[in-house]
């Protein structure tokens, strides 16, 4: 229908944008790194979230084209904060749980390693656990091969899926991310606290990192860093942003 003929438009007239949501490492205060998050420049609608198109999108067949303009467009991002003169970061995408271990993905990712130049240890994928990789063992061997070139992996939305900890044994994960879920009621509810600390703990147990993910206040932040979570990110520290306003924040850190 008109979305779906819209969405082909946007991708051949350059409507897409991403933008990059700051990372804070809790021991330096700086920002290790950023998420990218997809926006649809609407010519008529305005600014659209993910959650208004996606889903139409991936039915439409252009998930796979999606995937490819966002890695791109992220890993030229990251090239260009660099050549600035700004200081490496590590950048997200998210990738749909469908096509991350397929040899698809891989051969895009060597390809757009190879046209931009990132190093790969600075593209970080986000796997969600929102949805289900349908072959473990397939997405296992291509997630291995990515790690061998030195690509990161981060479980996404940890927690709420539907198998967090089969992930963790089956990838080489590199970070996991706690949901927003967890640490919303972090400081009153003993639940969310107690499954906080004990994925912190799981984490680095395991010699992985920890995100986590919607820290809005400064109370949240104190509890984690107490903890000994390694990263935040959420309003709190910043909003999304416009790559050129993220530029400006990182150019304040020099
Ligand atoms: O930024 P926002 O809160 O609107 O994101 C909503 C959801 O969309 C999040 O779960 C996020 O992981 C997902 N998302 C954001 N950007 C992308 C993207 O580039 N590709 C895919 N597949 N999902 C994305
Ligand atoms: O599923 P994923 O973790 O990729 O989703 C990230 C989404 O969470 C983004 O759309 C982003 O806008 C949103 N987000 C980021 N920080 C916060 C926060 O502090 N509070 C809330 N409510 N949402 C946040
Ligand atoms: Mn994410
Ligand atoms: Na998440």
């Amino acid at each position: 229908q008109r979305i779906r003929r819209e969405l082909r438009q946007a991708l051949r007239s350059n409507e897409f944008v991403l933008h990059y949501q700051p990372q804070m490492n809790l021991l330096t205060g700086r920002i290790a790194g950023v998420e990218a998050l997809l926006r649809w420049n609407h010519p008529v609608d305005g600014l659209l979230a993910p959650g208004d198109f996606l889903v139409i999108a991936e039915q439409g067949g252009l998930g796979g084209e999606i995937d490819d303009w966002v890695l791109r467009r992220a890993c030229l991002d990251a090239m260009i904060w660099q050549k600035n003169g700004l200081q490496p970061i590590a950048v997200g995408v998210n990738l749909s749980p469908v096509r991350i271990g397929t040899l698809r993905t891989q051969e895009l990712i060597t390809t757009v390693l190879h046209e931009t130049g990132l190093d790969p240890s600075l593209l970080e994928l986000e796997l969600t656990e929102h949805e289900l990789v349908d072959d473990l063992d397939a997405a296992a061997r291509v997630l291995n091969q990515m790690r061998l070139l030195g690509v990161r992996l981060a479980i996404d939305d940890f927690g709420t899926g539907y198998s967090s900890l089969n992930y963790v044994r089956s990838f080489p994960v590199n970070r996991l991310k706690i949901d927003q879920s967890f640490i919303r009621n972090l400081r009153t509810d003993v639940n969310d606290a107690a499954i906080v600390r004990n994925i912190i703990s799981l984490a680095h147990d395991l010699n992985i990192t920890v995100v986590a993910e919607g820290v809005e206040t400064v109370e949240q932040l104190t509890h984690l860093a107490g903890e000994g979570c390694d990263e935040i990110q959420g309003f709190y520290f910043s909003r999304p942003l416009p790559t050129d306003a993220l530029q400006a924040m990182l150019r304040r850190e020099l």
